[in-house]
């Protein structure tokens, strides 16, 4: 049921309800302008159109408000009032269904008819989710994006995959049967937003806010890691539990994941029976990237890979302007007979109004489905339990960098990183001019 049928109905109950014997009483409790809604409890603004020809009475339409007004006179009747009591869309556009009640009687006049009306516009809840329910995510160089424009208001937000940490030594180069320690340090987060100082969808600006304004909006995008790597390193073999290479080849160890580990976690440790010649199959030569890292040109390498699976959360947040009228009956000055404070039977009070503003804090948000982000890349999605269905982003932004004898990254002129776009290249050489092992 639509916001508009959902308002329509509770005045229709509301004005139902009055009718009532029992209710009228409080009906009648209710401040001028206002009508008694049973459901809630509460007394409601009455918001009519005057119907054409209609007498027009005091105290109907859009007044000053809840509150105690006077009125000196009872209103004329009849006193006619149209309310909502459905809408519908077709292809030709928006409408609602009215009827006209004489608020004297609480009795309808005439039959419903229609009204053509603008269609609603749509109401700014999920910026990252068009009105038909389906997602705004989208992806190209600039990042993951997702935004709304709500006609007055606009809020976007941009988020780019966070580099990740691979220590390695030694690096670049490696000899036959030297071990490599390799390790997952560090998974970087990255979150992007956009912000909104004020909306004012319900008519009011800052200084003035209406209920229904908006302030205070932020939407964010975050990408926090699953907490894993996955590393594709050919010819590699181990894991090497003793740090010499065994007498007898261990097994392949070319596809595995590293868990992050942080600066200071043990690295796993690989090694290759044969150096990254392309009769190892699975190399190539870059002379540029060998200049880089300052190997000679003809030296190819093991063309390594590594991804790590990254979740897309999104978050909006925003302030939601309200307003609230309430009755209590404590009204001590002076002593009336509107309402029974003590429920002994005897009204000794009159009612007190009184109404509330405040900004109340909303707030939506959750993961993104992949499949969700429009124009994505298939080497993205992330299957990470092997069901066909993606359950991650793949994140290549990976960054290599060297690591000393004691774990650490290397200092000074040791000092090496690299950023490799999902690339691990590893050159190992022949282990001729070896001059020892280290020790186990
Ligand atoms: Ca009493
Ligand atoms: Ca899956």
């Amino acid at each position: 049921m639509s916001r508009r049928t959902l308002l329509g109905l509770l005045f229709l109950a509301a004005v139902l309800s009055a009718a009532l014997l029992a209710s009228k009483a409080r009906a009648e409790s209710c401040p001028p302008g206002t009508i008694w809604d049973g459901e809630f409890g509460t007394c409601r603004s009455i918001e009519a159109t005057p119907v054409p020809g209609a007498t027009p009475g005091p105290g109907i339409g859009p007044g000053p408000g809840p509150g105690p007004h006077p009125q000196p006179t009872p209103p004329p009747c009849p006193r006619l009032a149209e309310i909502i009591v459905d809408d519908f869309q077709t292809g030709d556009g928006c409408y609602v269904v009215i009827r006209v009640v004489d608020l004297c009687t609480n009795t309808f006049q005439g039959d419903p008819f229609t009204r053509k009306v603008e269609c609603p516009k749509p109401t700014a809840s999920n910026p990252c989710v068009d009105p038909s329910g389906n997602p705004l995510f989208s992806i190209g160089p600039d990042g993951i994006w997702c935004g709304r424009d709500g006609g007055r208001w606009r809020v976007e937000a941009r988020v780019r995959f966070p580099p990740y940490v691979i220590d390695v030594r030694p690096y670049p180069a490696t000899l036959v049967g030297w071990p490599t320690a390799i390790r997952l340090s560090e998974l970087g987060r990255a979150a992007g937003e956009g912000t909104l100082d004020y909306v004012p969808l319900g008519g009011g600006k800052p200084e003035a806010p209406k209920p229904g304004d908006w302030r205070n909006v932020r939407l964010r995008l975050e990408l926090v890691p699953v907490g894993f790597c996955r590393v594709t390193l050919p010819q590699a073999r181990g894991p090497m539990t003793v740090l010499q290479r065994p007498r007898n080849p261990l097994p392949l160890h070319t596809d595995f994941w590293l868990e992050e580990r942080g600066v200071t976690g043990r690295p796993l440790y690989l090694y290759w029976e044969v150096p990254s010649h392309p009769a190892a199959g699975n190399t190539f030569l870059d002379p540029g990237l060998n200049a880089r890292v300052g190997l000679p040109e003809d030296f190819p390498a093991f063309r390594g890979s590594v991804r790590a699976p990254y979740v897309l959360r999104w978050s909006f947040e925003w302030e939601e302007y309200k307003e609230e009228t309430n009755k209590y009956c404590d009204d001590k000055s002076p002593p009336g007979n509107e309402c029974d404070s003590n429920n002994d039977g005897i009204k000794d009070r009159k009612w007190r109004w009184e109404t509330r503003r405040f900004w109340e804090p909303k707030s939506e948000g959750g993961v993104v489905d992949p499949d969700a982000i429009r124009g994505l890349p298939p080497q993205y999605r992330a299957d990470l339990n092997g069901d066909g269905k993606a359950d991650a982003l793949w994140n290549y932004n990976s960054v290599i960098r060297r690591m000393n004898e004691s774990d650490r990254p290397a200092m000074g002129s040791l000092a090496f990183e690299m950023g490799t776009g999902g690339v691990f290249p590893l050159w190992v050489r022949e282990a001729q001019g070896q001059i020892g092992w280290p020790s186990p």
